[in-house]
């Protein structure tokens, strides 16, 4: 190759990089390559592994027989040490006592109260990427999981997930969670102003509720594969009008034991034509009710 056909081999590259803020086809991640290394926390840059979910902890009439539930619960951080008191914790607030983000998925009790443990970033050659080390007594119960920051979603866009994985044993799965904020509700509020604000780091006003969720089934690729940008365009995905959302994040998820790696996570808003073509494909139900 001669120079000049480097040179315009090079330029090409450039412009078929991701174009600017707010068109689609934009990473709407930061670090989804994790080249960006961790933050103080010693998380991953714009990811959390360090997270936790709630013990409901139900109030009886006779506490001592667990008898007769009165209907008031009081909802735990997985760490025990703290209680948010009689509100379900939703998506991304933040346990003032371990410092771990509440995912507000399932009650995952005290199950990822490690799960920062078996997570690192690793490299190969130059390049960095994210690693889950899955020991068995792991592997078989909760797996490991990191999530990245919350991303503000358009009403009537349709979005891409995809990456490139890697497993040994560990089975894949990577997820976009929808999440719907709630019309205001003076107990809510009350509760998020007494919160203490570590609590909330993002000023939360609301409370999230998650309505939707993508699944993309990455399996066990054994070399580095890319999933979610094949043919069947098996990541990507248009919200249906009943379960529209307003802000997501992306989830990363490795189960049975052994190990998983992820590089190059992109969430993108899909191009009008590609909107047009998935829509094509997959229509949806006729019947307007179920859309
Ligand atoms: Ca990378
Ligand atoms: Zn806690």
């Amino acid at each position: 190759m001669t120079t000049r056909l480097i040179l315009i081999a090079l330029l090409a590259g450039i412009l078929a990089a991701p174009c600017g803020a707010g068109r689609a086809g934009r990473n709407l991640l930061r670090n989804g390559s994790f080249e960006k290394g961790l933050n103080d926390d010693g998380e991953p840059k714009g990811w959390h592994t360090r997270i936790t979910g709630i013990i409901p902890v139900p109030e009886y009439e006779d506490p001592q027989n667990k008898k007769g539930r009165t209907g008031v619960v009081d909802f735990r951080c997985g760490c025990d040490r703290f209680s948010w008191g009689r509100i379900r914790p939703w998506s991304m607030l933040t346990c003032p006592e371990c410092g771990r983000i509440n995912l507000g998925l399932e009650d995952s009790g005290a199950l990822y109260q490690r799960n920062d443990d078996y997570v690192q970033i690793a490299r190969q050659g130059r390049r960095r990427f994210v690693r889950f080390d899955l020991p068995e007594a792991v592997g078989n119960v909760q797996g490991v999981r990191i999530v990245s920051h919350l991303v503000r979603a358009e009403p009537d866009a349709g979005y891409e997930i995809s990456g490139r994985a890697v497993a040994e044993g560990a089975h894949l799965r990577v997820f976009v969670e929808g999440l719907r904020t709630q019309s205001s509700d003076p107990r809510v509020t009350e509760w998020l102003e007494n919160l203490p604000p570590e609590a909330n780091p993002l000023k939360q006003k609301v409370r999230l509720k998650r309505v939707f969720r993508k699944q993309v089934n990455v399996g066990r690729p054994t070399d580095w594969t890319i999933f979610g940008r094949d043919e069947k365009r098996k990541g990507q995905f248009i919200p249906p009008e009943r379960s529209r959302f307003d802000v997501m994040f992306v989830s990363l998820y490795a189960y049975l034991p052994g190990r998983a790696a992820f590089d190059d996570i992109v969430l993108r808003k899909l191009t009008r034509k590609e909107y047009a073509a998935l829509k094509k494909l997959r229509p949806g139900p006729k019947d307007r009710r179920l859309r």
